[in-house]
């Protein structure tokens, strides 16, 4: 019986509150909208939400889940000539992490309303973007040192931030790609020390992977604020909480002392250390070659793209072995119910 009523107040409660939407105008569902972000209680994927904020996440959240699964490839090349077993063992695993973000993500995404097939298809027809850095070749082992010092420790300092955005699914999903990620960077660090403190041409490697990776990690931080189309409505809406350029002046200051602990270099000779305000200042990044990158004209874009394409074609028993086993399953399932 107390089910039953139980039942019945929530059919009432649902009712109420989706005639209550019907009757309230735009504007009225958009301050409580905007009331809530500003309390910090989650938008869900059932809540009004407005378009522009649904169409932000799943252009945000779609290139990151891009991100991480094209990130998987420079990496990948490494996983045959890793230098020892205990470095290839944690190499698979950090790549087989990726591919674990870009799943939650690409749910996070779904989430929203959009399938996963059509967010791939972007993906594929270059409609999508997915982090420039991916689109830079890995030369020597020192990269995959260079990659989880810079790569992922820039990652992890724009995804802090994220486990506190407004949207419930993508913050959830952000909390353990951060401690995922932050064993990442250690791995890539502890690579990096050891062909620092390694031969003269392990050294020579080390800085050489950091001369060609510190400037294209400094632009994964994106335009400066300046030019970045999306910050002051990311961040009024606390998707985003710290800006471009806030976020690339923290990676600076947590970076530049790592480097030096390694006795390497910084390759920017107009880098100085101000005094006055704490603060390490970099030189201009080139941001001829960002927009490059980012149009698809890199030296890996195609390489990459290609890639992921042959992957998804391969893949397609797989799926349809997956599709025909749950059918089969819930044919069953029904059978042993009739
Ligand atoms: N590359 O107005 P804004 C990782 C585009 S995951 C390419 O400032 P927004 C883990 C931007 O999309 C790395 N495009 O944009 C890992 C926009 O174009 P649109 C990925 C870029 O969104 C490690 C236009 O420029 N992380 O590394 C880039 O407010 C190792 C204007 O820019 C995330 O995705 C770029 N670097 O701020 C995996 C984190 N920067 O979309 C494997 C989540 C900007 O209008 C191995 N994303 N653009 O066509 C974010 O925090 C933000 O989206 C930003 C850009 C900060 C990337």
């Amino acid at each position: 019986m107390i089910l039953v009523i139980a039942i019945a107040l929530w059919a009432v409660e649902i009712y109420i509150r989706n005639h209550t939407r019907e009757l309230m105008s735009e504007k009225d569902l958009e301050k409580i909208f905007q009331d809530k972000v500003d309390n910090e209680v989650k938008i869900e994927p059932k809540d009004w939400m407005p378009d522009a904020y649904r169409k932000t996440l799943v252009r945000q959240i779609s290139q990151h889940a891009h991100s991480e699964v094209v990130g998987m490839l420079p990496e990948a090349n490494w996983i045959t000539r890793a230098p020892s077993l205990t470095r290839k063992v944690a190499l698979l695993a950090k790549i087989q992490d990726e591919a674990g973000h870009g799943l939650y993500l690409y749910s996070a995404c779904e989430t929203l309303g959009v399938e996963r097939d059509e967010t791939i298809e972007d993906l594929h027809s270059g409609k999508a973007k997915y982090s420039s850095i991916f689109n830079y070749p890995t030369l020597t082992w020192a990269d995959i040192g260079a990659i989880g010092w810079l790569v992922d420790g820039a990652a992890i300092m724009n995804q802090v931030p994220l486990c506190r955005c407004s949207f419930g699914p993508y913050s959830r999903a952000m909390i353990r790609v951060c401690k995922e990620e932050s064993f990442h960077q250690r791995q890539g660090y502890s690579i990096m020390l050891k062909m620092a403190q390694g031969t003269a041409e392990q050294k020579r490697m080390a800085q050489d992977a950091i001369n060609r990776w510190w400037w294209p990690a400094l632009m994964m931080f994106g335009p400066n604020d300046s030019d970045s189309e999306h910050s002051a409505q990311s961040m009024k809406w606390k998707i985003k909480r710290f800006s471009n350029d806030e976020l690339r002046q923290r990676f600076l200051d947590m970076t530049v002392p790592q480097c030096h602990l390694l006795g390497c270099e910084v390759p920017d000779p107009d880098l100085k250390f101000n005094e006055e305000t704490g603060h390490w200042e970099m030189g201009e990044i080139d941001w001829d070659e960002f927009w490059n990158v980012v149009k698809g004209n890199g030296k890996c874009n195609r390489e990459r793209l290609r890639a992921r394409k042959g992957a998804y074609d391969n893949g397609e028993w797989v799926r349809e072995a997956a599709l025909a086993y749950a059918e089969k399953k819930r044919k069953r399932k029904a059978a042993a119910a009739a």
